[in-house]
């Protein structure tokens, strides 16, 4: 088991330019507080270490399409974003954020102490500029054809399809993001990281001395960048957003948000030793420290490469131990995506699901990204929660509670003569701890879990061969052996879930009335016997002991429903019709009008009171329509997507000072305002419809 004794924990500083979606917390959050929360049960000494990343692009991208400031944004996103982490009982010990004091100063220090050691190249060079909007189009400000594999949507700073990160410089056909303009060019100073005089110690540091306990997907995306010859980078933009770079003669210039995000682990570290009374030196400056950066692929070489340059140039600073990066999650056999609405917002699922956070934490690490990307669907997700908690872990709890309340008031009975199954079962619980740890220690959380699941498996294996509701009828001494260990076995999962399903972990200590104990606030033990920590599970055989009271049964778990994932499956749905239409791109918009000509149109809310069919017509009904003002007709062209008792009664908009008009010799005094989908279909207008998408015209 692990030796080490302090750990330094990151996770990625999420941008705050929106909520947080399954994605992120599959690929960053869940694992990362797994191995946390493992670690300090292990009696490690753990600063687990996050924030918002409030700098960058993104940031003021979305300020612009909200016509709000880059601050409002980023206030908006934070609050949102910590929450969800606070929901999914994600344990930071610190979540701080880039906008903070504390970190503009350690970034701008850092940089000064880099400058004057010298360590940036300072140069000025021709760089995209959009000369209608006065702006540099630094990093997603510009977008083109990856220089690497001909992707058209790549961005100036990184392509998001291939990964390489890039100079915008590079980009083919390059065109601005704000106006869509062809960039021209304009001189300008900054200063560079020359990545290529680090390339030696990377190569030696990565490729040699990390080729063996680096995942393959992360080694491997090093070493192309590293066979491919670094090249110096810019860590300076011309940005009105960012922590100004502190030099006498940088008027207008920022630090590039790849610069000071990674520096954020260091400054939010600095803030919780502040707040707790700690050193936060030994977290980042102790050999013995290890520091695990845990990220998803698309930020690997800034982790492994870029930060890592920047920590050797400072010289004082230890490096990553390892950069466990996850691949990508995708939902539905889609990637995921913000912009189409392909997601699963947490704040949106914790509304649909308010007690199943945990669920999600399983669902997502028994299908974590791991290796290879992978697929979240709905119908998993509820085959694992009804399949797997409701039916392996909590049948077996629920089992054990019940038949300890029903035969012993609830009081753990003391075992006698250990039988050979009892014996080999007790073994075999003993190990566990041992095998979890190795898979957690080695960054396999999927096959951790797996582990946990064969120890309430192994539980309920004990109780269906062992069938103490048979036997008590004629062995009563028996049963008692048999509900020790059961008991024991429930206990050993109390504490052994707690890193994956903490809130159920919880739930579990508290109905087998484990107490707090003092040292450690997120441990508890059962009483008289000291602690039923981690470790004790695999040399103590009395973790519960004889004559602990026990609380009341409790469902650890309920099953999903067919129509909760219907539900979900229609969000999606909605998504992806939305998506399409607007696909098709929305008819160009008319002339303009004044604010007289569409006072002259007169609209009212009226119901539809009888419908018939125009005879001898296919498309045409003629109704009766209440507008508040009479009963009038109107024909309308709606036969083919309506019968007429499928309208009456519906509550509708009428344009109700249309000059009246003959259909077919029936006079028609308005109209009723309706839309077509893309699918061709009529239909009233209800924006909550969702048939209904952005720019269907209304007639
Ligand atoms: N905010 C990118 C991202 O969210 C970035 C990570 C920073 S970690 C220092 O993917
Ligand atoms: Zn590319």
């Amino acid at each position: 088991m692990n030796t080490t004794k302090r750990y330094t924990i990151t996770a990625a500083l999420p941008y705050t330019n929106g909520p947080i979606h399954i994605g992120h917390l599959a690929g960053v959050y869940v694992p990362a507080d797994i191995y946390a929360r493992y670690l300090r049960l292990t009696g490690n000494d753990v600063a687990f270490i996050c924030g918002s990343d409030e700098h960058g692009v993104p940031i003021t991208i979305k300020a612009k399409k909200e016509g709000v400031s880059p601050q409002d944004i980023v206030d908006k996103y934070h609050a949102i974003i910590k929450q969800s982490f606070e929901d999914f009982g994600i344990t930071f010990d610190n979540y701080s954020r880039t906008s903070a004091k504390i970190h503009h100063e350690t970034a701008s220090e850092f940089f000064t102490t880099l400058y004057n050691k010298n360590e940036f190249v300072e140069e000025t060079k021709e760089q995209l500029y959009d000369a209608e909007v006065n702006q540099f189009l630094a990093d997603r400000f510009v977008i083109g054809i990856c220089p690497k594999c001909g992707y058209e949507e790549s961005y100036g700073d990184q392509c998001e399809n291939c990964g390489t990160s890039h100079n915008a410089i590079d980009l083919i056909n390059p065109k601005s993001a704000i106006t869509g303009n062809k960039p021209t060019l304009k001189q300008t100073k900054h200063w560079y990281l020359p990545l290529n005089k680090h390339e030696e110690f990377l190569n030696k540091w990565i490729l040699k001395d990390h080729k063996k306990d680096w995942k393959p997907n992360v080694y491997g995306q090093c070493k192309s960048w590293i066979d491919d010859g670094l090249r110096p980078r810019a860590v300076t933009r011309d940005l009105d957003w960012g922590i100004p770079v502190p030099l006498p003669d940088a008027e207008g210039k920022v630090l590039y948000v790849w610069f000071d995000a990674p520096i954020g682990y260091i400054s939010s570290t600095k803030e919780w030793a502040e707040r707790v009374g700690k050193d936060w030196r030994p977290y980042w400056k102790d050999k013995d420290t290890k520091l695990v950066h845990f990220i998803g692929k698309d930020n690997i070489v800034f982790h492994c490469i870029i930060f890592p340059a920047m920590l050797k140039a400072e010289g004082s600073y230890i490096l990553p131990d390892n950069v466990p990066a996850n691949e990508f999650l995708n939902l539905e056999n889609n990637k995921l995506s913000t912009s189409k609405n392909w997601a699963v917002w947490l704040p949106q699922y914790l509304k649909d699901f308010p007690d199943k956070q945990d669920v999600l934490r399983y669902a997502l690490t028994a299908n974590a990204p791991e290796t290879k990307d992978n697929d979240f669907t709905w119908k998993d997700f509820q085959a694992r929660n009804n399949n797997e908690l409701v039916a392996i872990f909590g049948n077996f709890i629920n089992r054990v509670v019940v038949l300890t309340n029903k035969y012993y008031n609830g009081i753990v009975p003391a075992p006698s003569n250990f039988s050979k199954i009892d014996e080999e079962t007790r073994a075999a619980v003993k190990a566990y701890p041992a095998v979890i740890s190795s898979s957690i220690e080695r960054y396999r959380f999927r096959e951790a879990l797996g582990e946990l699941m064969n120890l309430a498996r192994l539980g309920n294996k004990y109780l269906a061969d062992s069938e103490p509701w048979k036997v008590i009828k004629e062995d009563e001494s028996r049963v008692q052996t048999i509900m020790y260990i059961a008991l024991q076995i429930a206990s050993a999962l109390a504490t052994l879930s707690e890193p994956f399903l903490p809130i159920t972990s919880n739930k579990l200590k508290k109905i087998l009335r484990f107490t707090k104990n003092d040292k450690n606030e997120t441990e508890f033990h059962a009483e008289p016997v000291e602690a039923s920590l981690w470790n004790d599970i695999g040399v103590k055989d009395n973790l519960l002991p004889a004559g602990h009271q026990i609380g009341r049964a409790e469902l650890l778990f309920n099953k999903i429903e067919d129509k909760e994932i219907q539900a979900q499956l229609d969000k999606l749905q909605a998504s992806k019709a939305a998506n399409e239409a607007a696909d098709k791109t929305a008819e160009p918009q008319k002339e303009e009008i004044s604010f007289n000509d569409f006072t002259k149109l007169d609209m009212r809310v009226g119901t539809i009171l009888e419908a018939e069919k125009m005879p001898k017509t296919k498309k045409l009904l003629v109704l009766k329509v209440d507008t508040g003002i009479d009963v009038r007709t109107i024909v309308s062209g709606i036969a083919e997507s309506f019968k007429p008792d499928e309208v009456i009664g519906k509550r509708v908009t009428v344009l109700v000072n249309l000059a009246p008009r003959a259909l077919r010799g029936v006079e028609s005094e308005g109209m009723i305002l309706m839309t077509e989908t893309p699918e061709g279909k009529l239909v009233f207008v209800n924006p909550d419809d969702k048939n209904i998408t952005n720019g269907l015209k209304i007639s």
